[in-house]
């Protein structure tokens, strides 16, 4: 037996433009987009007026059952995917982690973690480390496993970090294989100098993390603007394209714009955290509610954000990631003496959606269809599965959601889908987003 459902009087919107039209769906897949589509008996029909029918999100950032600093995220892909269904988000693309450097077994393990799954999902691979064997790895990744986006890490020195010579030589790669390459841009040196420093200084706390006197907080933001600048500068040297995740300070953001507007081909990916979030949590005499605000790069000082959103809505930055990547208050205890060995990563795969409405659609300061392209279709197009994902129109997957401009809850840990027992949007607001075409909150 066939499922059909007819999605009747709702505002259907893409990257590009909006008008009110019924969406027909067969088994998962849209088969007509028009006004006054008649059905039989057989269709479910659900009524949309009033509502937007949209492209369901798709997180182009996540890290769902990763091994990370002592700890394991505490989403798995089932959890972390629930999550997401709740929140409007019906795909992501998450990193697989190499073991012991070698892509392929990192690809097995992340091929049985991901047996859980209750949605689409994509893989990155993460390239921990390089040499000869990796980089032969990279081909068969290419050719035989449909993985062509690798992340390099400028930061974690002593473990995934990577000098500028191995740098250099993997961009290159990236380029002979026309993959995209990834960078986590921090400047590693200089943030293993800065936490030493700090606890030198005798500055344990979550706050240390965002290394706090006035001069260190500058130089950490700074050296995230050094740190993209540089591998903007590397891999244009090899003409090859660059994806910078986590962009999270005007600097690293002035950096891209001015890399876009002098022809390169730079793409940036702000993460709801660094959108919507400030430093001034670090702060909290409590440690738990501090160390729940603890990833890396830094969330940063207020105006940033603020920052960060106008580049989202002029374009200068593309698209909206989250990084989820989730410790309940028990694994951020780690870090209770030294904020070195606090986990470090935040939620977000379920409130992405709904974050980026509230701040950014409710203001006016980008429309609907920009909503549409910064949340789903432009991470669709950037990795090669549009127009299957990030659009509502015949032929595509029904990865639809409907969300409700009238209605208003409250995020919370105590509703959430997480498994974590903190959420960092405690007390932020949402509007109601859900993926009938999935099937419902048959999860709950
Ligand atoms: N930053 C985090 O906060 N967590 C996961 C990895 C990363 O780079
Ligand atoms: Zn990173
Ligand atoms: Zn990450
Ligand atoms: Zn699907």
């Amino acid at each position: 037996s066939s499922t059909k459902l007819l999605i009747k009087g709702g505002t259907v919107v893409n990257a590009h433009e909006m008008e009110v039209a019924d969406v027909y769906v067969e088994d998962g897949i849209i088969v007509a987009v028009r006004p006054n589509i008649k059905v039989g008996d057989d269709v479910t029909v659900l009524d949309a007026t009033g509502k937007f029918v949209m492209p369901g999100g798709i997180d182009p950032h996540t890290h769902l059952d990763m091994e990370f600093m002592g700890s394991g995220t505490i989403d798995d892909f089932f959890s972390g995917q629930a999550a997401a269904l709740a929140g409007g988000t019906t795909m992501h693309i998450d990193f697989v982690i190499p073991v012991n450097g070698s892509l392929l077994s990192g690809l097995e393990a992340y091929e049985k973690k991901s047996k859980k799954s209750c949605m689409d999902y994509g893989f990155h691979m993460a390239i921990t480390k390089w040499d000869e064997v990796v980089s032969k790895e990279m081909e068969i990744m290419v050719n035989e496993k449909g993985i062509n986006s690798f992340k390099f890490f400028m930061a974690y020195k002593g473990s995934f970090m990577i000098n500028d010579e191995l740098l250099l030589q993997a961009f290159k790669k990236c380029k002979s294989l026309g993959a995209l390459a990834m960078v986590h841009a921090e400047n590693g040196d200089a943030v293993y100098e800065g936490q030493r420093r700090m606890i030198e200084l005798g500055i344990t706390g979550p706050e240390g993390h965002a290394l706090s006197s006035p001069q260190w907080l500058n130089f950490r933001k700074r050296l995230e603007g050094e740190a993209t600048a540089r591998a903007i500068k590397l891999a244009g040297f090899v003409n090859t394209p660059l994806y910078v995740v986590h962009v999270m300070s005007i600097d690293a953001m002035e950096e891209i714009s001015k890399a876009r507007k002098s022809g390169l081909k730079v793409i940036g990916e702000p993460v709801v955290s660094g959108l919507v979030l400030n430093d001034s949590w670090l702060w909290d005499p409590d440690f738990i509610t501090a160390a729940k605000y603890v990833m890396s790069p830094p969330i940063r000082a207020a105006g940033h954000g603020k920052a960060l959103q106008a580049a989202l809505s002029m374009g200068t930055l593309q698209l909206v990631g989250t990084d989820h990547c989730t410790f309940n208050s028990t694994q951020k205890a780690l870090g209770i003496d030294d904020f070195q060995k606090i986990p470090n990563g935040v939620n977000g795969i379920e409130e992405r959606m709904h974050l980026v409405w509230d701040t950014m659609v409710e203001s006016g300061q980008i429309s609907v269809t920009d909503y549409v392209r910064v949340t789903s279709t432009e991470c669709a197009r950037i990795f090669n599965i549009y127009p299957r994902k990030g659009a509502i129109r015949a032929g595509s997957d029904a990865d639809i959601i409907i969300l409700n401009p009238n209605s208003s809850f409250e995020i919370s840990a105590k509703s959430h889908h997480s498994r974590s027992d903190t959420n960092v949007y405690e007390g932020w607001r949402g509007k109601e987003a859900t993926a009938p075409s999935l099937g419902g909150p048959w999860w709950l």
